[in-house]
C-alpha cells in the first residue's frame, strides 16, 4: 500500500512530502517531477507569488542513483518567499511581537472554522496550512507516483473544461497525446482557442473587479487494466477513493465520474455501456464509456474520466462582509496576496492526485516489493484475462 503525508506552511521555510510503500527498482526522473511542479505554477490568472517561487523537489530519502530502494521517499520543496516572512513565520517565541495578527476571517476559507476549532487568536495559524500552497507537496508525490505507473503504459492527463461561465470544447476523437500537447500549450490548459481568449478576457475582467473565478477540470487516464479497486468493500472502491482524494483538495466542491450527475437524468437504456467481444484481440469491448471507466468500484479497462469542480478562491481583493474575531465588530474579510484564478494549476493538481490513487490501486492489485515482481504479477494477470 502506498501512503503519504505532507507538512509545511505556505510561508514557512519548506514543504515536505513523505511517501511510504513504494516498491524497489523503479526508475525515477527527478527532472520530470520538477516539470510537473513547474506546470502547477503556470496558468493565466495567477498572482505575484508564482514569480517568487521556483518549485523544485529535493530528494532526501528513498531514491539512489535514480531508482527507488523500497524505503520511504521524501521530497522537500523550498518556499523562496520564506525569506520575506522569516520573522512572521518564526518558530521562536521572541519573534511574536513582529507579527501582525489576522482577525478578519474570509468567507469561504478555513479561517473561521479553523480558529474556533483550534482555539487560536491569529487566523494566520489556520490559513498558512489551509493554503493551496500545500498542493505543491501533493503534486511532487503524484508526479512520483505516475512514474510507478509508467512502465505499464498508463497515461494520466488533467485539463480545463470550463472557467467561470466559459466552456471549452474538446474534440471527442482527440487522442490523449494530442490533447496533452494542445492543452500544455494553452495559457489556461484548454483545447479550444476561442474559449481560451474568452477565458482570458473573463479573468482580466474579474481581476479589475477584485473578484475570483472557479472552474471545472477533467482528468483522463488511459492504459488501465480491468479490475483495479474492488466491489467487495466500501473503502476499496476505486471511484470512492478517487472522489475522496479529489474532494480533499482545497476549493473542491464536486467530483463526477463519467457523465456524473447527468446519469441521474437519463434512462438506464441510454446510460449503460453495452458490451461486445473482439475475438481477434480476445477482449471485451464497450460501445460507449458513460461510466467513465469504473463499474462496481473497479476499473473497466476503458479510459477513466473524472471531473472536478473548484469554487472561486476565497481571498477577494474586494472583500465580502465578515466579523472581527476579537472585537466581534462588523468588518470585511482580510486581504492576502492571492490569485484571481488557479484553475489551470488545479488541472495539474487533480491529474497528479489521480495518478497517486491509480498507482496505489495498481500496486494493491499487482503487489510486490520490486518492479520485477510486480511486472510478473501484472503480465500473469493480463494472460489470465486474455484466456478467460
Ligand atoms: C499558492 C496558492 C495560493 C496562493 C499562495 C501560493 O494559496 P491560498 O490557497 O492561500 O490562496 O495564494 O500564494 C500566497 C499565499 C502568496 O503569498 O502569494 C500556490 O499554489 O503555491
Amino acid at each position: 500500500m502506498l501512503r503519504f503525508i505532507t507538512a509545511g506552511e505556505s510561508h514557512g521555510p519548506e514543504l515536505v512530502a513523505v511517501v511510504e510503500g513504494a516498491p524497489a527498482g523503479f526508475a525515477i526522473d527527478i527532472a520530470a517531477i520538477n516539470h510537473d511542479l513547474a506546470r502547477r505554477q503556470k496558468g493565466y490568472g495567477r498572482g505575484g507569488r508564482m514569480l517568487i517561487e521556483k518549485d523544485e523537489a529535493r530528494v532526501v530519502s528513498g531514491i539512489r542513483f535514480g531508482r527507488t530502494m523500497g524505503s520511504p521517499v521524501t521530497f522537500i520543496v523550498e518556499n523562496r518567499d520564506f525569506k520575506n516572512w522569516e520573522k512572521r513565520m518564526s518558530a521562536d517565541p521572541r519573534d511574536r511581537g513582529e507579527a501582525k495578527v489576522v482577525t478578519r476571517p474570509r468567507p469561504g476559507h478555513a479561517d473561521l472554522a479553523g480558529v474556533l476549532k483550534y482555539n487560536l487568536e491569529d487566523i494566520r495559524d489556520v490559513l498558512e496550512r489551509a493554503s493551496a500552497r500545500e498542493t505543491t507537496a501533493r503534486v511532487a508525490i503524484g508526479a512520483f507516483a505516475r512514474q510507478l505507473l509508467a512502465p505499464f503504459g498508463v497515461h494520466v492527463l488533467g485539463y480545463v473544461v470550463s472557467i467561470g461561465s466559459v466552456e471549452a470544447k474538446v474534440p471527442p476523437s482527440m487522442p490523449i497525446e494530442e490533447l496533452t500537447r494542445v492543452t500544455e500549450e494553452s495559457q489556461v490548459r484548454v483545447a479550444d482557442a476561442t474559449a481560451e481568449q474568452a477565458i482570458i478576457a473573463e479573468i482580466d475582467a474579474c481581476k479589475k473587479d477584485g473578484d475570483t473565478l472557479g472552474g471545472i477540470v477533467e482528468v483522463i487516464a488511459v492504459g488501465l487494466p480491468v479490475g483495479l479497486g474492488s466491489h467487495v468493500q466500501w473503502d476499496r472502491k476505486l471511484d470512492g477513493r478517487l472522489a475522496h482524494a479529489l474532494l480533499s483538495l482545497q476549493a473542491v466542491k464536486g467530483v463526477e465520474v463519467g457523465i456524473g450527475f447527468e446519469a441521474a437524468r437519463v434512462r438506464g437504456s441510454q446510460l449503460h455501456d453495452e458490451i461486445g467481444y473482439d475475438r481477434e484481440l480476445r477482449h471485451f469491448t464497450r460501445h460507449s464509456n458513460n461510466s467513465g471507466g469504473t463499474e462496481g468500484g473497479m476499473s473497466t479497462g476503458e479510459p477513466l474520466r473524472v471531473r472536478v469542480a473548484f469554487k472561486p478562491l476565497s481571498t477577494l481583493m474586494r472583500p465580502l462582509k465578515s466579523a472581527d474575531i476579537k472585537s466581534k465588530a462588523e468588518a470585511v474579510g482580510a486581504i492576502e496576496r492571492s490569485d484571481v484564478c488557479a484553475i489551470p494549476a488545479a488541472a495539474v493538481i487533480a491529474e497528479t492526485v489521480v495518478a497517486f490513487e491509480l498507482a496505489n490501486a495498481f500496486l494493491e492489485k499487482f503487489g510486490g516489493d520490486s518492479l520485477a515482481e510486480i511486472t510478473r504479477n501484472y503480465q500473469g494477470y493480463l494472460e489470465q484475462v486474455r484466456n478467460f
